[in-house]
């Protein structure tokens, strides 16, 4: 059947092999080569410290990330991917939000975000945070991949872009880094 649509195609684009080219693959082209991607990321600076395990199981799903981080402070707490995997000055030097489309920042459901934007986690009173977000914008390879990027939980609430000033749609003010880990790829 799919020989048959492909034959037909074939004939009608004969003169487009540019076109032909794109036509069975589509947007997901990149990603084809690592359809089961896991990556995870080991927070152990400071007093902040826990494991992140982010997972894709297959091409046209979503990215789940779970885990559990320990010595925040209770309350909610910004949680981003930021742009680089560059922890040699501690969480600074992992640059801003993960933003290769331009845009301000914003809350994980909107579609103006940073890609790296993923709201925030909860601690609760004994300082620990269970982490479970899914997320239909990352991307654990391809041109777009997380991986070798850095997470960073921030000591404040992201406002989410909705802090009616310039910072908000920058950072959500998030206030300081308190933990951050490089994303590194991990075994299926
Ligand atoms: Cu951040
Ligand atoms: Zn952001």
């Amino acid at each position: 059947m799919s020989l048959l649509l492909s034959s037909s195609v074939l004939l009608l684009c004969c003169c487009l092999g540019a076109v032909w080219t794109a036509l069975p693959i589509g947007r997901h082209e990149p990603l084809l080569d690592c359809e089961k991607t896991s990556a995870v990321c080991r927070l152990h600076n400071g007093t902040v410290s826990g494991v992140i395990h982010l997972k894709r199981v297959r091409v046209t799903a979503p990215v789940t990330i779970t885990g559990q981080i320990s010595g925040l402070g209770a309350g909610l707490h910004g949680f981003h991917v930021h742009q680089y995997g560059d922890l040699s000055q501690g969480c600074a030097s992992a640059g801003g939000h993960f933003n290769p489309f331009g845009k301000n920042h914003g809350a994980p459901s909107d579609e103006e975000r940073h890609m790296g934007d993923l709201g925030n986690i909860e601690a609760g009173q004994n300082g620990v945070a269970n982490i479970n977000i899914v997320d239909h914008q990352l991307r654990l390879c391809g041109p777009l991949s997380i991986v070798g990027r850095a997470i960073v939980i921030h000591a404040n609430q992201d406002d989410l872009g909705r802090g009616g000033n310039e910072e908000s749609l920058r950072t959500g003010n998030a206030g300081a880094r308190v933990g951050c880990c490089v994303i590194g790829a991990a075994a299926q």
